[in-house]
C-alpha cells in the first residue's frame, strides 16, 4: 500500500543506511507495497562491513548465525567459507543479498544525511542530503530534500569513527590510517615502520597482520584487553546444512547474546560453587571451544566478585604461557577492571606476534603520547620514528551515527540535546518527541550486546509489523510515550546494576569518547526477555506509544 501518489522525492519510508538493517528493511518493506528509499553514505552496500576493511577484519559471531535466517533461497544460494568470517566474505555476502533480493534499485548510494526534522501539521520526516565527500553541506555539491511519512534509522552501533583525541595527529608526514574507513585498494606496509595506536577488537586482529609484513611494528597500547581465542577454522558444508543452521538459529533465540551456545556447553552452577580445579577445568574446556561464550561460562561471571576474578585470573594465567618475555606479557596484562565490561576481544595469533623481533609494545600508562610528529609518535619515552600510522581508535558508539545527524523531533527539538544526559528511549526502538522515527538496534536494546544478526532480524520485524497496523488502523503518527520510555529506562538501568558493565570505561559506556554522558547504553536483560517485552507491546496494541489517527 502507498499513501497517495509520491512525487520521487516523497517517499512512505526513508531507511538511512545500507547494511545489515537497511537491506533486510528495504526487503520487508518492499513486500508490503511501500514506497521506500534507502540513503546510504557509502559507494556500496554492507554499512559497517562496507567501511571496515582493515587487514584481518573479522566478525566475532560465527558465520552460521550471521547469515539472515528469514530466506531459506539465500540459505540456498550461500556458502561461508570459514567459522568467524572476514570481512570481504561478510560483504560479498550482503551483496548478494542486495541482488537476490533485486534490492539495489531503491538504495541511493553516495548520499550522506545531514538532518532529519518532523512536520508535525503533515506526520512526515523532511530530509536533507548531501552527495558524501561534499563536504561543504550540500550547497555547490547539491544535496537533496527528501520527504517519508516514516523514517528508519538503520545507522548501525559502530559507525561514527571516534575522532582520536591526540594532540598534532595531522601534522604526521607519512600516510595514516583508519581501521573504521581503510582504502579499498589495501595498503603494503612492506619495509615499512608501521605504528597502531589503539589495542581494541579492531587493534586485536590488525596487528598480528601488519606485524607480518611490517620492517617494524610499533603497538602503542593504553588499556590491555582480555581476549579469548577465535580457534577459526574453515567450514565444510556439512556444518552449514539447512537442519545445522535450522538448529542453531533456533538456540540462539533461547540464548541472552542470541548466540547458540548449548546448554550443555555453559555452566548453570555458579563459578564458586565448584572447586578450584573444577573452574578451571570448565574455564580451559570453553578456552579451547574459543570464541565469546567465555562471557557466560558461569551465570555469576558477569557480575563483579570472586567468579569474575577467577576468569580474569585464567585469561591472565594465558598471556603468560604465550608471552615469552614476561615484562611484555605484564604489559598485556589487563589491570583494574573486571572481565566483560570492556568488549571481550577475540584473536588470531595477537599474543604470539609480541614474541616476534619485529614488534615492540609501548605502555602508554607508563608514557602517555604527548603527541604526534612528522617524523612519528612522541611518548614520555622519546620519538617512535614511524613511516605509517595507523589509527584503531574505536568509535562514538550506539549513539554517534545518530547525534551526527541533526535529527529535531516535536517542536524542534534536537534529538542531540534530548540525549544530552545519555540516550533515553523506548526499547531502543523509538525516542519520545520523535514521532514516526524508528531507530534499529538503538540504545536500550541488545544490540551490540547480543548476535546483531539477530536482533536486526528482530527490529526490522517489530518495525514493519508495526507500519502494518498502522496501516491498517488508519493511523498516521505513532510516537513513543514519556512515561513507557522512562520506566522501559529505569528498567534497563535495573537490570544493569548488578553486572560489571556499567561500571567499566568502554564505548559500552561512551567513556572513550571525551564529554560524552557516562550512561551504559545497551540493554543487558538478554534477548529472551527483550523478544518477549517488545511482542507484548505489540500485542497489545502498542502499549506505551501514543497512536495519532489521520
Ligand atoms: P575500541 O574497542 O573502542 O578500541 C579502541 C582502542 O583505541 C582502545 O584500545 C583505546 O584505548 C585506544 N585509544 C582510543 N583513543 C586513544 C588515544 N587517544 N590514545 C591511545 N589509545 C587510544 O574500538 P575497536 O574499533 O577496536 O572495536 C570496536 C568494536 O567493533 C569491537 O568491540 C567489536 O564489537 C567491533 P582505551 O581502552 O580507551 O584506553
Amino acid at each position: 500500500m502507498t499513501t497517495g501518489q509520491p512525487a520521487s522525492s516523497d517517499f512512505d519510508v526513508i531507511v538511512v543506511g545500507a547494511g545489515y538493517s537497511g537491506l533486510y528493511l528495504l526487503h520487508r518493506l518492499r513486500a508490503q507495497g511501500r514506497r521506500v528509499r534507502v540513503l546510504e553514505a557509502g559507494d556500496g552496500v554492507g554499512g559497517t562491513w562496507y567501511w571496515n576493511r582493515y587487514p584481518g577484519a573479522r566478525c566475532d559471531v560465527e558465520s552460521v548465525e550471521y547469515g539472515f535466517s528469514f530466506s531459506a533461497e539465500l540459505d540456498e544460494r550461500w556458502r561461508w567459507s570459514e567459522r568467524y568470517s572476514a570481512q570481504p566474505d561478510i560483504l560479498a555476502y550482503l551483496n548478494t543479498v542486495a541482488d537476490t533480493f533485486d534490492l539495489r534499485p531503491d538504495i541511493q548510494l553516495n548520499t550522506t544525511v545531514t538532518s532529519a526534522a518532523y512536520d508535525e501539521s503533515a506526520h512526515r520526516w523532511r530530509l536533507r542530503t548531501r552527495p558524501s565527500g561534499d563536504t561543504d553541506g550540500g550547497g555547490a555539491g547539491g544535496g537533496e530534500e527528501l520527504t517519508a511519512q516514516f523514517c528508519v534509522m538503520a545507522t548501525g552501533c559502530l559507525s561514527k569513527p571516534k575522532v582520536p583525541d591526540i594532540a598534532g595527529l595531522d601534522s604526521f608526514a607519512g600516510p595514516s590510517y583508519s581501521t573504521s574507513s581503510w582504502p579499498h585498494r589495501g595498503v603494503d606496509f612492506t619495509g615499512q615502520r608501521v605504528g597502531v595506536i589503539g589495542t581494541g577488537s579492531s587493534g586485536v586482529q590488525a596487528i598480528p597482520l601488519i606485524a607480518e609484513q611490517a620492517a617494524h611494528l610499533h603497538v602503542f597500547q593504553r588499556t590491555a584487553n582480555y581476549i579469548v581465542p577465535a580457534h577459526n577454522h574453515e567450514l565444510s558444508e556439512h556444518d552449514q546444512g539447512a537442519e545445522k543452521l535450522a538448529t542453531r538459529r533456533r538456540s540462539g533465540l533461547g540464548c541472552p547474546l542470541g548466540v547458540a551456545f548449548e546448554p550443555t556447553e555453559v555452566n548453570a552452577v555458579p563459578a564458586m560453587e565448584l572447586s578450584a580445579e573444577e573452574r578451571e577445568a570448565e574455564f580451559e574446556r570453553l578456552w579451547e571451544r574459543g570464541g565469546l561464550v567465555m562471557m557466560l561460562a558461569f551465570p555469576d561471571l558477569l557480575v563483579e566478585g570472586e567468579a569474575n576474578r577467577a576468569a580474569a585470573d585464567f585469561l591472565k594465567s594465558k598471556i603468560r604461557a604465550k608471552v615469552h618475555d614476561p615484562s611484555i606479557a605484564e604489559i598485556l596484562t589487563p589491570k583494574g577492571y573486571p572481565v566483560g565490561s570492556k568488549r571481550l576481544c577475540v584473536d588470531t595469533s595477537y599474543y604470539e606476534t609480541f614474541n616476534r623481533d619485529n614488534v615492540s609494545l609501548v605502555d602508554l600508562t607508563a608514557t602517555p603520547i604527548d603527541r604526534v610528529t612528522p617524523a612519528g609518535v612522541l611518548t614520555g619515552a622519546g620519538e617512535v620514528p614511524l613511516d605509517a600510522l595507523v589509527l584503531a581508535t574505536g568509535f562514538d558508539a550506539m549513539t554517534g551515527a545518530l547525534t551526527a545527524i541533526d535529527i529535531r523531533g516535536r517542536g524542534g527539538v534536537p534529538l542531540s540535546r534530548s540525549w544530552a544526559d545519555g540516550p533515553r528511549s523506548l526499547l531502543g526502538l523509538a525516542v519520545a518527541g520523535f514521532p514516526n522515527l524508528f531507530t534499529v538496534t538503538g540504545p536500550g536494546s541488545p544490540s551490540v550486546l547480543s548476535n546483531m544478526r539477530l536482533s536486526i532480524e528482530q527490529h526490522v520485524d517489530w518495525i514493519t509489523d508495526c507500519l502494518a497496523y498502522l496501516a491498517e488502523n488508519g493511523i498516521a503518527a505513532i510516537e513513543a510515550t514519556e512515561g513507557a520510555q522512562e520506566s522501559w529506562v529505569a528498567h534497563a538501568a535495573e537490570v544493569a546494576e548488578p553486572t560489571v558493565f556499567p561500571r567499566g570505561a568502554s564505548w559500552y559506556t561512551g567513556t572513550n569518547v571525551p564529554g560524552k554522558a557516562r550512561v551504559f547504553m545497551p540493554y543487558i536483560g538478554g534477548v529472551p526477555a527483550y523478544r518477549e517485552a517488545c511482542d507484548k507491546v505489540a500485542a497489545e496494541g502498542y502499549q506505551g506509544f501514543e497512536l495519532t489517527r489521520a
